[in-house]
């Protein structure tokens, strides 16, 4: 049943590429940048009107695939972020008073904006992070779905009426607004992870203060654009929605230190996530930390091969391995490992790497040169820890910049400490298990816990994956692959994945301040737990 539904959803899928690409034959620079409001030279600072900066140094973007400079921008620093914060201080308390339907239809209207920019913004997503067509349009459809998300929310925003123990009470619990939110992104999800953030923090009240990653402030801007015509057009106070677009080491230290951000949602490595969560956690603030995966499936001799092959080549190869749940590791049961690899690799032949705007290609390149040395130092590391190349290792320069690499399958043992480490590269790790105990324990025994699946068509397995003795991770699916997580469940993973949920289910909850009340109707006083105290 699985494998015909795969089957009939692929070609829709390629059908809906070409047609995209007709109705947009010239996807340029020059047009992505005039519809998003974009140009050579810019300003990292803005909090509902003009953009602003004055430090002073300047940051360049440039398109990973070929190395050209596509804009330079003038850095936030700290004056520019005093400024902008304080904008945001003063929009959330007018935005907490509105009702939050009224906040929903702003929201409504935002993802409509973003319906129609869709295209553009998901080209500029490929032409400043790398990312194929689309996979950056699928990004933009997740900030869309987001906001639908937060729509609903507007009018279902709810806690609970509880059993108080004393005659004619009530008691009930309120979510209330929380203040300022802070976001700080990665560059691989450059404008869907600051969506999951902004959707939830605006529809529960609050105004949104969002430090992009350094190696993507275009999409940083544009975003910045589309919001700020929506929040004009309803003639909300300047400061819900605020971009700093600065250095980690001075707006990014002020930000993280600073106690007028009650939340701050973090994406990114494990590394900067154990030290941000350290600064947030001294001073008492909250914070939700999004860090490394080490995303595996394991592929039972139980399981449909088709169905796993066609989801373990998107989870390793798609976005060129750089999506925190790209696939890391295939744990294999040993009777099919041989067939299944056989085929892998017969896929991975057959990836177009190069341009990520030519909807023909497949991968596109890694973010710079320094990830490039990454996935170098990688290989070197997992040849010394007796790993067996069996696909690719090599890096390549399809326009002149050695941006981009071969996606990789390399042969090693769970327990290599190269296996242990995230790389953010599309390098996958292949091993292979006699029992699903053993094949478990290997998945579950590496530092991270973000993304994991398994293939199997046994109930009885799967169900062992979902159980407590099963997955480790704060996602795991039976016959869907690590990546690709819709909005509606709560993203986020557990150990060195830092613990944080964001985007659906109840994650709104984080968003805001709980409030226990208890009311009296009666006109006599009781004490609770039965204590007596007369004068
Ligand atoms: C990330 O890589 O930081 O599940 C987020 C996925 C996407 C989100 C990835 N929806 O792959």
């Amino acid at each position: 049943m699985a494998k015909k539904t795969t089957k009939k959803a692929q070609p829709a899928l390629t059908k809906a590429q070409p047609a995209l690409t007709k109705a947009q034959p010239a996807l340029t620079k020059a047009r992505i940048f005039k519809e998003l409001g974009l140009s050579a030279r810019l300003k990292g600072a803005n909090c509902g009107g003009e953009w602003f900066a004055s430090s002073g140094d300047w940051l360049d973007s440039r398109n990973p695939a070929t190395g050209e400079l596509l804009a330079r921008i003038e850095q936030a620093d700290n004056a520019d972020y005093a400024k902008v914060m304080k904008a945001a201080k003063e929009s959330f308390l007018a935005w907490r008073m509105l009702p939050a339907p009224r906040r929903g239809e702003v929201i409504r209207q935002f993802g409509d904006a973003l319906r129609a920019k869709k295209d553009m913004l998901g080209a500029l997503v490929s032409l400043e992070m790398g990312k194929i067509l689309t996979e950056g349009q699928g990004e933009v459809q997740e900030m869309i779905d987001i906001c639908d998300y937060a729509v609903g929310l507007s009018r279902t925003l709810s806690g609970p009426t509880l059993q108080s123990e004393r005659p004619k009470h009530r008691m009930m619990e309120q979510w209330h607004p929380l203040g300022v939110v802070g976001v700080i992104s990665a560059f691989n999800f450059p404008v869907a992870v600051w969506a999951w953030n902004s959707a939830l923090a605006w529809v529960c009240g609050d105004s949104v203060l969002w430090k992009p990653s350094s190696k993507t402030p275009l999409c940083a801007i544009a975003c910045q654009n589309i919001a700020n015509e929506v929040f004009q057009a309803n003639g909300l106070p300047a400061g819900l929605t605020c971009v700093v677009i600065g250095k980690g080491s001075s707006v990014g230290e002020v930000m993280i230190n600073d106690h007028d951000l009650p939340l701050i949602s973090f994406t990114g490595s494990t590394k900067m996530g154990r030290r941000i969560g350290g600064v947030i956690g001294e001073r008492l603030g909250r914070s939700i930390l999004e860090l490394g995966g080490n995303n595996a499936i394991i592929i039972s001799d139980k399981a449909d091969l088709t169905c796993a092959l066609a989801s373990s080549f998107f989870g390793a190869v798609g976005t060129a391995g750089q999506r925190c749940t790209s696939t890391r590791r295939l744990i294999i049961h040993e009777k099919v490992y041989a067939t299944f690899l056989q085929k892998l690799i017969a896929n991975y032949k057959r990836v177009r790497i190069g341009d990520p705007l030519d909807p023909a290609t497949l991968m596109g390149p890694l973010i710079d040169e320094g990830a490039v040395a990454d996935f170098e130092k990688a290989i070197v590391a997992a040849k010394k820890q007796g790993g067996k190349v069996l696909y690719g290792g090599k890096v390549l320069k399809p326009f002149g910049v050695p941006t981009f690499v071969e996606p990789t399958i390399i042969e090693l043992k769970n327990e290599a400490e190269i296996v242990q480490t995230e790389t953010f590269a599309p390098i996958l790790y292949v091993m292979k298990y006699k029992k699903l105990t053993d094949a478990i324990a290997m998945h579950n025994g590496v530092p991270q816990g973000l993304s994991s699946s398994i293939y199997t068509d046994s109930l009885a397995e799967g169900e062992r994956f979902l159980s407590a003795e099963g997955s480790d991770c704060g996602i795991a699916n039976i016959n869907i692959g690590t990546s690709g997580a819709e909005i509606g469940g709560a993203f986020g993973g557990e150990k060195e994945t830092g613990g944080g949920r964001e985007s659906g289910s109840d994650c709104w909850k984080t968003y805001m301040r709980r409030q226990t009340n208890t009311i009296n109707w009666g006109g006599e006083i009781h004490l609770a737990q039965g204590v007596e105290f007369h004068p």
